[in-house]
């Protein structure tokens, strides 16, 4: 794993550096609009919180969980699929069978932009069977679903095409993106431009951390962050362990955001991020606790704002 800690330690300040030059050319073509590329808007973190509340109300009434192979997984795309649907985007549903078990894609398209340079981003939707899997991963799920819709809102008419996807069975080895990549003729796979991943993004006790796999992917969320003037630190914890893999293995550029799982703040981290040292990020990381309680809402609200961003900057 590739770690340059200079580029750790200089990431605020290089960041800070491009924002004022963002502010300076902003300021000074201002009149002459001489780019016609709005900003992305604030998604506001109210409607993902609701979609939270619906994932949880499906896994209630359907044994607890959302899970491969169990019907609140069948119902969470069918939530998802209807909102996508009503806001005018072209779904489809691509069935796979893992371990017996019928499990399925769902894949959202935008009209227009070049099929030949594909943005994607992409959640898994299935939960573990011990829990309702709201912040795993609801939380990636829904703040994609509210950037598609704010995408649908905005009548977005991006050079690049766009494409989200909530994937099946993750949790069994990212079992539907790998499907979903393998299905792919090879003159496919390298229309794909990139590939976003959101995976846990509203741990409880949350870090602020950007995939390091694309230098100039990872820049366009550090770049948000440092605007902000928060320090975000490279992803280690997850590499190869969710559904950018299959991307990245079949040669797709890849990138993310994530806020931990399992393992611990530091105490550096604590320091920078206001958390809780020595604690997991996400205590109730697989577990029947991971419930709409699991959520941070900054987190999860800066996480959805800085989404819709890259998706902006990089369609564009
Ligand atoms: N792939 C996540 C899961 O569904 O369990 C966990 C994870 C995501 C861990 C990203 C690390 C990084
Ligand atoms: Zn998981």
């Amino acid at each position: 794993m590739k770690r340059i800690v200079s580029f750790r330690r200089g990431t605020l300040a290089a960041a800070t550096g491009a924002a004022l030059t963002a502010a300076l050319l902003t300021g000074a073509s201002g009149a002459e609009a001489t780019n016609n590329k709005a900003a992305a808007p604030d998604v506001d973190v109210a409607a993902v919180k609701a979609d939270l509340g619906e994932l949880q109300s499906i896994a209630d009434a359907n044994g607890g969980n959302r899970a491969h192979g169990r019907p609140g997984y069948q119902k969470s795309v069918d939530f998802i699929k209807g909102k996508l649907d009503a806001a005018g985007f072209t779904t489809s549903v691509q069935e796979f069978t893992s371990g017996g078990k019928k499990g399925y894609n769902l894949i959202a398209d935008w009209k227009g932009g070049s099929e030949d340079k594909v943005v994607m981003a992409g959640s898994h939707l299935d939960s573990v069977e011990a829990g309702p899997g709201i912040n795993d991963n609801g939380s990636g799920s829904a703040a994609i679903l509210e950037v598609a819709l704010a995408v649908a809102k905005a009548d977005l008419q991006p050079t690049k095409h766009l494409r989200f996807a909530w994937w099946g069975d993750e949790e069994d080895g990212m079992v539907g993106s790998t499907h979903y990549v393998d299905s792919l003729a090879d003159g496919d796979k390298s229309k794909i431009d990139s590939y976003l991943n959101f995976d846990m993004l509203g741990s409880p006790n949350p870090g602020y951390f950007v995939y390091d796999d694309d230098p100039e992917l990872e820049k366009v969320f550090t770049d948000w962050y440092g605007a902000k003037n928060i320090s975000t630190d490279p992803e280690t914890e997850g590499d190869g362990r969710s559904d950018h893999a299959p991307f990245k293995d079949a040669g797709v550029r890849v990138g993310g955001l994530f806020t931990g799982a399992e393992a611990t703040m530091s105490q550096e981290q604590a320091d920078k991020w206001g958390g809780k040292a020595g604690e997991a990020f996400d205590p109730c990381y697989h577990s029947a606790c991971d419930k709409t309680s699991n959520i941070d809402d900054k987190a999860l609200d800066l996480n959805t704002d800085a989404i819709a961003n890259a998706i902006w900057t990089l369609s564009s």
